[in-house]
């Protein structure tokens, strides 16, 4: 389908600045001249607004509450709207609260459409803090247990529905860094994760497979990607780096499995701080990436 781009720019939901300039460093990179070379039909509609980040302390175990509810309802009527209009949402954070709302805009979408949908979640973390255990208070860290109904009011029911989506829609890919209390949370619902470890002992390959177990012809793929689920050797602009992530050869073979599903119906790319990259080489190996997520492959294979 034909692909529509949003940047957002804001890290009101992150632990330190930069992540807000994303949206122009993936651009500078070459996002879109990339789409268009793959022979996708890409518009790109700029930037939302919202609120600044007033950088403050946790008020009842959030920070930025507000601003980050205001983020979210432009990323859901945005990502919405694209939908509507039969278009891929490709939404560039911006920090990762803000998947409540595009996965919240795509929940809806496919809740209206009777199909089935499956998020992979590729991150460093598993963002399922919640006000009570949060070792930060930044939202970034929440928005899985906000998706599933876990959260302040405001954000579970920022769709309408609540919640949003099950636990067993999401799968979870690159996992090192989960908090202690944060640990228990995710074993007591049940969260299908695929980390490190499990990686390096069976591979990408069969971590795919799995991940992607049961997607079928009615199945809409949303693929949230955490840029700090790379090694932060080869991509060091993120704001919360965690060694041991995976490398560039596991990375697009991630990519290129879910092109051969043909089933992604919708992107988030976050967490780019480009204040914090060498050069802008994160944004870089991002769009790289990207190209294989549409396709880009060295030869033709069946
Ligand atoms: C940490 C960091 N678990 C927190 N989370 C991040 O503050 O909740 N998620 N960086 O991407
Ligand atoms: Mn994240
Ligand atoms: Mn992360
Ligand atoms: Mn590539």
């Amino acid at each position: 389908p034909p692909v529509s781009i949003f940047g957002v720019p804001t890290d009101v939901g992150a632990g330190r600045r930069g992540a807000s300039m994303g949206p122009e460093g993936l651009r500078v990179a070459g996002l879109v001249e990339a789409l268009i070379a793959r022979g996708v039909d890409v518009a790109d509609l700029g930037d939302l607004k919202g609120p600044k980040n007033p950088w403050t302390g946790p008020h009842d175990g959030y920070r930025h509450l507000e601003e980050v509810v205001a983020w979210n309802r432009a990323v859901l009527e945005a990502s919405t709207a694209e939908l509507a209009r039969g278009r891929m949402p490709v939404m560039l954070g911006g920090d990762h609260c803000l998947a409540i709302g595009s996965i919240a805009a795509v929940a809806n979408h496919c809740r209206s459409q009777g199909r089935k949908l499956r998020v992979l979640w590729l991150d460093a973390h598993t963002d399922f803090n919640t006000s009570q255990i949060t070792p930060s208070g930044n939202v970034h860290g929440m928005p899985v247990a906000c998706l599933c109904g876990i959260g302040p009011d405001v954000l579970t029911t920022l769709g309408g529905a609540s919640p949003s989506m099950q636990v067993s829609q999401f799968r979870q890919i690159g996992i090192r860094s989960v908090d202690p209390d944060e640990k228990r949370m995710v074993k007591e619902h049940g969260l299908d994760i695929y980390d490190m470890r499990y990686i390096d002992e069976v591979g990408m390959r069969r971590v795919i497979e799995e991940a992607l177990e049961g997607v079928d012809a009615g199945t809409h793929l949303h693929v949230s990607f955490d840029v700090d689920v790379l090694d932060p050797t080869i991509a060091p602009g993120t704001g919360t780096p965690v060694p041991g992530g995976i490398n560039y050869r596991e990375a697009q073979l991630v990519m290129e499995m879910i092109a051969d599903s043909g089933r992604l119906g919708s992107l988030d790319i976050v967490e780019v701080n480009t204040a914090l990259d060498q050069g802008n080489a994160t944004a870089e190996l991002a769009v790289d990436l990207v190209e294989s997520l549409f396709g880009k492959s060295t030869l033709m294979r069946d």
